[in-house]
């Protein structure tokens, strides 16, 4: 049985065994919290990205993929990096985002991490509606088969902190 609880705040302050980060199909670091990520956790991190560009992942991490890496400096043990979707007025992309939340716990479960940390992905930088993105991250979690214990959405301002606390109930 998986708890989801609640933050405010700055992903990169957590403690927990994995963090997931709204990264982009580069690997290679960005704005929001990819850039609070890379900041924080320091060098190591970007290393790793590297050297999956220049092995498994080529062509860079495709959306709704995630792969993990170390979380240098951070306290955490993990950085499991997904890519969400750009929102689309025109095009539905949720299934892409659900499966971002999917990924990263399958790749949690790979590692062994009990307690994730999640942001509101694709909701900043992406554009996806807040009400929409928590309404996707929240069923996708309640719905998954996974052994993670706890299940943390860390979101930065009080509007997406409220808009996961409405679904979440
Ligand atoms: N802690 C927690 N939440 C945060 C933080 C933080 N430190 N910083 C921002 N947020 P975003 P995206 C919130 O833009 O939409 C990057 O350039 C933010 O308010 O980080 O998936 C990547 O490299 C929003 O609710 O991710 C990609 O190119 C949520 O986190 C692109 O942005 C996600 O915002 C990904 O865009």
């Amino acid at each position: 049985m998986t708890t989801i609880t609640l933050v405010q705040g700055d992903i990169t302050r957590e403690s927990v065994d994995a963090v997931v980060n709204a990264a982009n199909s580069s690997l290679l670091g960005g704005g929001g919290v990819d850039g609070a990520i890379h900041r924080r956790g320091g060098p190591a991190i970007l290393d790793e990205c590297r050297t999956l560009r220049a092995s498994h992942y080529g062509k860079g991490l495709p959306t709704g993929q995630a792969v993990a890496t170390t979380a240098g400096d951070l306290d955490a043990r993990w950085v499991i990096h997904t890519v969400g979707p750009v929102w689309s007025a025109s095009e539905d992309r949720s299934q892409l985002l659900a499966s971002c939340y999917r990924e990263s716990l399958r790749v949690a479960d790979e590692l062994g991490a009990r307690t994730v940390a999640f942001p509101a992905v694709s909701t900043g930088i992406y554009g996806w509606p807040i009400d929409d993105g928590a309404r996707i991250a929240v069923e996708t979690v309640r719905a998954a088969d996974t052994a993670v214990e706890e299940v943390r959405f860390v979101l930065f301002d009080e509007r997406a902190y409220e808009a996961f606390a409405k679904r979440v109930g």
